[in-house]
């Protein structure tokens, strides 16, 4: 019983392996990444999951082996690490010493994402104002766009329900909000995700490489539609994004009502 216990598990840790590693071959692992930062968050992902994977093959191969021992009749592996005070320094100062260096190794990237200073520079030096509003509420996503006035929250404003629209190539600093509770903005694809609080303004930045229509998730467990609350983003050309709001700008002039489609 105790063999057959013991070849589970070194089984269960084969599978585990084999899954992760023909993952991407099969689209089981994240989209493909299409932002300049993703670019980041991926090689320290995979760090990560490199860190894990051998830990959790010498756990699982080590906890296989102690119990086959066990089934052959040789109880000498569990009484020799019963007390074993330098293994036990060993397994709790390399773990530490790794979650050190991992918190270190992740600075450089949060701070070019999430920090206010590394908000993208227009040509005059100062902070790139937002492309547009993203406002979220149970359970959907309007992006507002300012109108003639440049300025957001007046008559003029264009409105794109559930699509946002981003010219591809250029950084695109955007303005959160939330109407209601606690939700987060997530776009798998360019590996941000940002939570968005009610009654303050947060801003985020990314950079899209590749024109095309991607996922816009929320993150936070927001109520009862939380699971239909999703959107897209639209990563086009500069000249076709121009195009893009210049139609949105006739049809609130020509019915005076914003497009819904
Ligand atoms: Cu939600």
């Amino acid at each position: 019983m105790r063999a057959l216990v013991a070849t589970l598990f070194a089984l269960f840790a084969a599978l585990a392996v084999w899954s992760f590693a023909v993952a991407p071959a099969h689209g089981w692992a994240m989209p493909e990444n299409v932002a300049t930062l993703g670019t980041s968050v991926d090689e320290l992902f995979g760090k990560i999951q490199w860190i894990v994977g051998a830990f959790f093959v010498l756990t699982v191969g080590g906890l296989a082996w102690i119990v086959w021992r066990s089934a052959q009749g040789g109880g000498g592996a569990r009484s020799a690490l019963a007390s074993h005070t330098k293994l036990e320094v060993l397994w709790t100062v390399v773990p530490g010493a790794i979650l050190v260096w991992l918190a270190l190794v992740q600075i450089a990237p949060w701070e070019a994402m999430k920090f206010s200073s590394s908000i993208p520079r227009s040509a005059d030096g100062k902070p790139k104002p937002p492309l547009c509003e993203v406002w979220a509420s149970q359970f959907d996503w309007r992006a507002l766009y300012p109108g003639a006035d440049g300025r957001c929250g007046t008559g003029d404003d264009l409105h794109s329900p559930y699509e946002l629209v981003v010219p591809v190539n250029e950084p695109v600093v955007l303005a959160l909000h939330s109407r209601d509770v606690i939700h987060s903005f997530f776009v798998p694809s360019f590996r941000l995700k940002q939570d968005i609080l009610p009654g303050r303004e947060t801003l985020v930045w990314f950079e899209c490489t590749k024109p095309g229509t991607y996922d816009l998730l929320c993150a936070e467990l927001c109520g009862w539609g939380h699971y239909k609350m999703a959107g897209s983003v639209r990563a086009l050309p500069r000249a076709e994004y121009e195009q893009f709001l210049e139609r949105k700008t006739r049809e609130l002039s020509s019915n005076g009502m914003e497009d819904t489609k």
